[in-house]
């Protein structure tokens, strides 16, 4: 009987530190801060911004499930794990700086986030479109195609994303952003999709820039 309690104490201990250490990779987190830039300046606005793992339900077609729980998989409506450890916030610099950012805070390998922003083409009479979506070390490309990104220089890659455009808000299917042409007068809807990966470095602050380049006025009327 005493070998018998004493083997069933052991096994606890196991579950326990098991448990523990798992907890502890589990917190062993990130923080990624992105900062987004559009130019040219002057024919653009980004007019808004969320995510799908700020806490709330901000456009029921593309975070219908964000009540904290991450997102496990590239929005819009991510699949999500039954817990709530990382979060990620999207905001706006109006112009002149006409900036977003996107923090990213408690990540760990296999969190998702993704983000999206309006932007206007303010130009009464000119066309606009992208020629490229830089971020550190690479360009991101249309999803699904992934690139991946260190983000501290110590050769392991760090997060890996992608971008996309919708006409409206909530639509479901994506469409190519590169390459996409935005009327003057209209606002188009870009996701930035993240993945953090399990050879990010834990415990670490990234930062993290994306443009969007774009050609002086282009093409119109
Ligand atoms: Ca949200
Ligand atoms: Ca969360
Ligand atoms: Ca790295």
């Amino acid at each position: 009987m005493k070998r018998k309690v004493l083997a069933l104490a052991g096994v606890a201990l196991v579950v326990v530190a098991a448990v523990g250490i798992a907890w502890a990779l589990w917190m062993a987190s990130s923080v990624i801060h992105t900062s987004i830039e559009v130019s040219p300046l002057g024919q653009t606005v980004i007019e808004s911004s969320i995510t799908d793992d700020d806490g709330k339900v901000d456009i029921v077609g593309w975070d219908a499930g964000d009540t904290g729980r991450d997102p496990a998989t590239a929005g819009p409506l991510a699949a999500r794990y039954d817990k709530d450890i990382g979060a990620c916030l999207a905001s706006i610099n109006t112009p002149p700086d006409n900036e977003a950012n996107l923090a990213i805070e408690d990540s760990y390998g296999g969190y998702f986030c993704s983000a999206f922003y309006g932007i206007r083409n303010v130009s009464p009479d000119k066309d606009w479109h992208l020629t490229e979506v830089a971020v550190n070390g690479g360009t991101f490309k249309n999803c699904p195609t992934l690139t991946s990104v260190d983000l501290d220089a110590d050769t392991s890659l760090d997060v890996e994303g992608c971008v996309s455009s919708f006409t409206v808000p909530g639509q479901a299917a994506e469409e190519p952003i590169l390459g996409r042409v935005w009327p003057p007068n209209v606002t188009a809807y870009a996701k930035v999709s993240l993945h953090i990966l399990d050879s990010a470095t834990p415990g670490t602050t990234h930062a993290f820039d994306v443009s969007f380049n774009a050609p002086a006025q282009t093409g119109g009327p």
